[in-house]
């Protein structure tokens, strides 16, 4: 589509991160900030079960027909990044049903550190972490925490009882992003979920005026491999992937 015409078709926001990092529930924070402003769909991407889709029918944030599963039968890795098909489908399904609808919102199956969204299929994408994985995982790097649009530290409420300093994994990932930004989420702190809303809406205003260019937080991150040597001492180093979908370990 030329610049010059800006997409008229529904902003695709992928909701990305490790599992139990809180990305249901924050589609579920956006859906209840936005349902009175913007015409919303949501799509989950569960490997064998529909079991993101039922929680969030029942969460009562949309309509129940607004929320679609894409069952990816393997590696939900594949589905939002390699082979994209069905999640297009869905999306496409979604908006010519609802026509017309303002975002999607695109849950990723969660694995590891290391998943993200082909910005073929999304047009802006969330990687979520939250407080309970640790305070150094900001620090551990990949391509969501690096270069995904918006990291999103989550469950800050719960800092206190997992001995995390938030402002401090805070300032980690935002070293990490070369400033790209970074938000302290609790979905009982009502001031970080409206900064959650502003950011959704400034990245749909972008998305309608033609100024927003999806980007692709790219395939691997450089990490490393603790039976590989590294020839310079350090540990990080770039190398082309040849174990695509093997997503048991995580990297770093
Ligand atoms: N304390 C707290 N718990 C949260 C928050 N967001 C999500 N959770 C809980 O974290 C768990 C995993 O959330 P879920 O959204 O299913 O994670 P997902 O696997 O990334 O989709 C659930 O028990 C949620 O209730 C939060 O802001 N604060
Ligand atoms: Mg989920």
């Amino acid at each position: 589509m030329p610049d010059s015409l800006p997409p008229t078709r529904a902003l695709r926001l992928g909701v990305a991160g490790p599992v139990g990092t809180g990305k249901s529930s924050l589609i579920a924070t956006v859906c209840r900030s936005l349902a009175d402003d913007l015409r919303l769909g949501v799509i989950t991407n569960d490997i064998y079960t529909d079991e993101d889709a039922r929680f969030l029918r029942s969460a009562g944030v949309l309509e129940p027909e607004r929320i679609r599963a894409v069952e990816t039968g393997a590696c939900p890795h594949t589905a939002i990044r390699d082979d994209i098909t069905m999640n297009l489908l869905a999306a496409e399904d979604l908006e010519r049903d609802f026509a017309p609808l303002d975002v999607v919102l695109i849950e990723s199956g969660g694995d590891n550190l290391t998943a993200t969204f082909s910005p073929a299929l999304v047009d802006a994408q969330i990687f979520v972490l939250d407080v309970a994985g640790g305070g150094d995982v900001a620090r551990k790097g990949g391509p969501g925490i690096g270069r995904a649009d918006l990291l999103v530290v989550n469950k800050t409420d719960l800092a206190p009882y997992v001995g995390v300093d938030v402002p401090r994994m805070v300032a980690d990932a935002e070293a990490a992003r070369d400033g790209r930004a970074v938000l302290a989420l609790s979905r009982t702190d009502a001031v970080s979920v409206a900064a959650l809303r502003s950011w959704v809406l400034e990245v749909l205003a972008g998305h309608r005026n033609g100024s927003h260019v999806p980007q692709d937080p790219g395939p691997m991150a450089p990490h490393f491999h603790a039976d590989e040597e590294h020839p310079g001492g350090g540990f990080l180093h770039e190398h082309e992937h040849e174990h695509t979908h093997e997503h048991e370990h995580e990297h770093g």
